[in-house]
């Protein structure tokens, strides 16, 4: 039986956070050995917000380093650059003209990175969720494992699909999103009713980077809030100590129940240092593999190169049937 397809991306936007790992990388590592996957390094999305282009390019190889270190095999999964491969952007104007302007507009994150980005509302913004579609049905994706804040785009991916279907006859899959349980969520440990974000400069200790040596881990858990009383125990009330149980479960690999046994009469103090130092255990051997990728470069270049032929190979199967049926002519 053929394997189902699975589509995901990260944008090298910034240094990858303990929410990326948990939200998103952890879970492709168990899905590959299952289905057929393309991971991406969503660089073309990144620049919707401006970013440095030295900075840009390190991290670009930087995040295809993180992924291998994390798990993904290049060998197994398609693992590349979506600059590369020519049909995203392709792919994406077509797309565009069939996706309504009040859609784009409504999109959760296209009005929160508005505000946060005043100065610089470009079109690319609005269209990340167009281009985001095109990425996802390139490659005829059954399943997108995203974390919880890229529903609504997967969603409208879906829409989009859909409306082409009808319009110009079966042609793509419609992806259904994948929020797995546990990690879907990783809240600022300095705010738990805002996500963990890597491009949250403003409060060095509210984002645990997977790039923090333990000192650094460790001195961020000691100051992560929590919340009034003592007790460690799940609760609406208590916003701070859960996020921080969900980092233990999801780091640890236990249940919410089992981490609550556990913590049963301990402080917040010991608490958090045992939370912290679950955590550095589990980034110490990946940033130590990071660091040979990315020191033998050959190796990781070599990936990159034969994830982009097969990608743009997919691809471009995908665009040309795009291109019939929407009648552009061809000798
Ligand atoms: P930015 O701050 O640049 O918008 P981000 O940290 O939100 O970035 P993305 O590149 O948007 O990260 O997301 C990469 C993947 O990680 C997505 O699948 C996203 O859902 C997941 N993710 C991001 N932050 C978290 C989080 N705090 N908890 C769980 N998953 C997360
Ligand atoms: N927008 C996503 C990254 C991303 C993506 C994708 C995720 C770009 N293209 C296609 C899933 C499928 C993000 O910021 N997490």
């Amino acid at each position: 039986m053929e394997k189902k397809i699975i589509y995901s991306a990260v944008q090298p936007s910034g240094n990858l956070t303990i929410g990326n790992y948990a939200g998103a990388i952890r879970n492709w590592v168990r899905l590959q050995s299952e289905y057929d996957c393309f991971f991406a390094i969503a660089d073309m999305h990144a620049i919707t917000v401006r970013q440095d282009p030295a900075e840009l390019r390190r991290r670009t190889l930087e995040l295809a380093a993180l992924y291998i270190a994390c798990g993904i095999d290049p060998e197994k999964c398609v693992l590349y650059v979506q600059s590369h491969v020519p049909a995203h952007a392709e792919l994406c104007w077509v797309l565009n003209t069939f996706t309504y302007v009040g859609e784009a507009s409504r999109m959760t994150q296209f009005k929160d990175k508005s505000q946060k980005h005043a100065d610089n509302i470009n079109m690319g913004l609005m269209d990340y969720p167009v281009l985001m579609a095109a990425d996802i049905l390139l490659y005829k994706a059954d399943f997108v494992p995203v974390g919880a804040d890229q529903k609504q785009h997967v969603e409208l991916a879906r829409d989009i699909a859909m409306r082409f279907n009808g319009r110009c006859g079966e042609t793509f899959t419609v992806p259904e999103p994948l929020i797995l349980k546990g990690g879907a969520r990783i809240a600022s440990l300095q705010d738990p009713a805002h996500k963990m974000s890597k491009s949250e400069t403003e409060n060095p200790n509210a984002s645990v980077f997977l790039s923090d040596d333990r000192d650094t881990v460790l001195r961020k858990f000691k100051r992560a809030v929590t919340d009034s009383g003592n007790e460690v125990r799940y609760g609406e009330e208590k916003p701070g100590v859960s996020n921080l149980l969900n980092i233990y479960c999801t780091f640890k690999g236990c249940t919410p129940e089992e981490a609550e046994r556990e913590f049963a009469g301990v402080g917040y103090g010991d608490f958090k240092l045992a939370v912290g130092e679950t955590v550095a255990d589990v980034l110490a051997p990946i940033q130590k593999e990071k660091a040979r990728l990315l020191a033998e470069k050959d190796e990781l270049v070599s990936y990159l190169v034969s994830g982009r032929e097969r990608a743009a190979y997919a691809a471009r199967k995908t665009l040309s049937k795009v291109y019939r049926k929407v009648g552009f002519w061809k000798e």
